[in-house]
């Protein structure tokens, strides 16, 4: 299903952005807080695109760059303010479902002619004067890339590759099942443009630091199974981040690890954060709803990926929750 504006016909759409685009001269482009793969590759593309075609291209971005796609060339020159005597003949708003999630720089856009919102994601209101929302797309990329490949422009290797890491990380790199016929024909499109998947693969998914994997090692040896298997759980307390001198971003992926183990319905990682409190994650492969078990603790999420954060000690806090998912699970 598309929702798009003016036009509902896809092909009309890209290509009447991709007219904008050739016409404009001064243009910006946001994206949600925190950029992802997507994001920063969706803002970088727009640039590249802008930089080849003698275009002024400015990359509103306020947030640290996760070290994965910090690389991703043009990453060195986002901004976090927009000249104030220049007037944008277009305003590109990307991968945002939102306006409540932009906070402030939802502001920014209004500075624009003309704006335009790419995203794919399910239930997005057109923000935009010209909205290209497709749900079904893999990626923001992989729309992009419909608009970019419409303008008739040779794309920079550096515009391809930052389109192909959009589309790499929001498909788990092809394999969750947004992976669609179109995200493979375009990246098949982008690697004929001479990228060096290879690369970008050890880059995005193989490069990791020192404290990383010292907490992840850590986390992994205190496994421990309960309920015949159908749980895992591990825990890592502030005395672990310290010693290896390591942060919680460090752990991220942990949770996944454990949720990998053969015959499990539930995983669990426990960490202590500052304050007397202990963060919990939940992650179940399908039979029991984690986010039904993370509200009785105030949390939330999903089904299938749920979190909270509650006052207390390690230990106390690990056999309260443990005894309830086990309870949860015995219903099951
Ligand atoms: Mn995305």
């Amino acid at each position: 299903m598309y929702y798009t504006w003016p036009s509902n016909d896809y092909d009309q759409q890209a290509q009447l952005i991709a007219n904008r685009l050739k016409q404009a001269k001064n243009i910006f482009c946001i994206a949600h807080p925190f950029s992802d793969g997507d994001a920063l590759g969706s803002q970088l593309a727009l640039y590249h695109y802008c930089q080849s075609t003698g275009k002024t291209c400015y990359c509103l971005n306020f947030d640290p760059l996760p070290e994965q796609i910090s690389w991703l060339e043009g990453s060195d020159r986002l901004v976090s303010e927009l000249p104030a005597d220049i007037d944008f003949d277009l305003g590109f708003l990307m991968e945002t479902t939102e306006a409540r999630r932009m906070g402030d720089r939802v502001e920014h856009f209004k500075r624009a002619r003309t704006t335009i919102h790419l995203d794919h994601h399910v239930n997005v209101t057109g923000l935009g004067a010209i909205n290209l929302i497709d749900e079904k797309a893999s990626s923001t990329c992989d729309i992009l890339y419909n608009v970019l490949e419409r303008t008739g422009d040779p794309l920079s290797l550096a515009c391809c590759e930052a389109l192909y890491v959009g589309i790499m990380t929001d498909t788990g790199n092809f394999r969750y099942n947004n992976s669609t016929p179109r995200a493979h024909e375009i990246a098949a499109e982008l690697i004929e443009r001479g990228l060096v998947v290879d690369e970008i693969y050890k880059k995005v998914y193989e490069t990791t630091s020192y404290n990383r994997v010292v907490i992840h090692g850590l986390a992994m040896a205190r496994t421990q199974r309960h309920c015949d298997g159908k749980m895992v759980t591990s825990w890592l307390d502030l005395e672990d981040f310290r010693r290896s001198n390591s942060s919680e971003v460090d752990a991220d992926g942990c949770i996944r690890n454990l949720s990998c183990i053969k015959g499990i319905e539930v995983a669990i990682l426990f960490k202590e954060v500052e304050g007397g409190k202990v963060k919990i994650s939940f992650r179940s492969t399908g039979k029991i709803d984690v986010m039904e078990i993370s509200r009785t603790m105030n949390g939330g999420g999903h089904k299938l990926a749920a979190g909270a954060q509650v006052d207390g000690k390690m230990d106390e806090t690990m056999q309260q929750v443990i005894a309830k998912v086990a309870a949860v699970i015995g219903e099951n």
